[in-house]
């Protein structure tokens, strides 16, 4: 399993809030591999017994990830077909993906890729900061999906992966801490090309300028 050490940790200073970065956060998967469980867990260190059908929740909380504050919005997505008239408008909206699956159930393992697939078609790129989960891992006498498999498969996304338990609040934070800093080192390489399209534009208006002045200091 995957692990990630951090700094991470509740802020106090709600003052602030408003300066810091938002990072818009997805929470897909199938019904009832422990999406909102993971979100209660992270949110208020709390677990839910009992499986209530998720329509649509959104969340906010601020958190400390290596030292810089970050305001996270998480949307707590339906797994349940019947709910998800909204999934090309939060797909398109979202900065980050968590992909969970239960290692108890081998069909939402697969459901994990089409959740890929699905990310990849409305967005129209393949670099989208994602985090793959594989959930319930307390309960190992259920296990249907083998650790490695989990870790094939974020191999072939290239994204981090995390075996969690709800139940037991296992690597529950390390997976938003995961896609944050995904997201920061994403904006940190649009600054570096854009700094670089800049600098590519500077020196063809220094090349452009160069017979302008020379022409100039003929006529002088
Ligand atoms: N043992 C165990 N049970 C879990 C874990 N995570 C969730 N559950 C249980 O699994 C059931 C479903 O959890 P939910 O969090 O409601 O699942 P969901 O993915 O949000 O389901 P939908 O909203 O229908 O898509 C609940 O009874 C949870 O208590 C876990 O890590 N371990
Ligand atoms: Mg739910």
């Amino acid at each position: 399993m995957d692990s990630c050490s951090s700094s991470a940790g509740r802020q106090t200073n709600s003052g602030s809030h408003s300066q810091s970065r938002e990072y818009k956060l997805v929470m897909l998967g199938e019904g009832g591999v422990g999406k909102s469980a993971i979100i209660m867990q992270f949110i208020s260190h709390r677990f839910p017994e009992d499986h209530d059908p998720t329509i649509e929740d959104a969340y906010k909380t601020q958190i400390r990830i290596d030292d810089e504050p970050a305001n996270l919005d998480i949307l707590d997505t339906a797994g349940q077909a019947e709910f998800t008239a909204m999934r090309d408008q939060y797909m398109r909206a979202g900065e980050g993906f968590i992909i969970s699956y239960s290692i108890t159930d081998r069909c939402s393992f697969h459901e994990a890729r089409e959740f890929k697939q699905l990310i990849h078609r409305v967005r129209r790129t393949v670099d989208t900061p994602v985090v793959l989960v594989g959930n319930k891992s307390d309960l190992v006498h259920l296990r249907q999906v083998s650790t490695d498999e989990g870790r094939g498969l974020a191999r072939e996304f290239s994204c981090p992966f995390f075996e969690t338990s709800a139940a037991l609040r296992h690597y529950i934070d390390d997976v938003f801490i995961a896609l944050v800093r995904q997201i920061r080192q994403r904006d940190k390489e649009a600054v570096l090309a854009l700094e670089r399209k800049n600098r590519k534009h500077a020196s063809v208006w220094k090349r452009l300028k160069s017979p302008f002045r020379r022409k100039k200091d003929t006529v002088n």
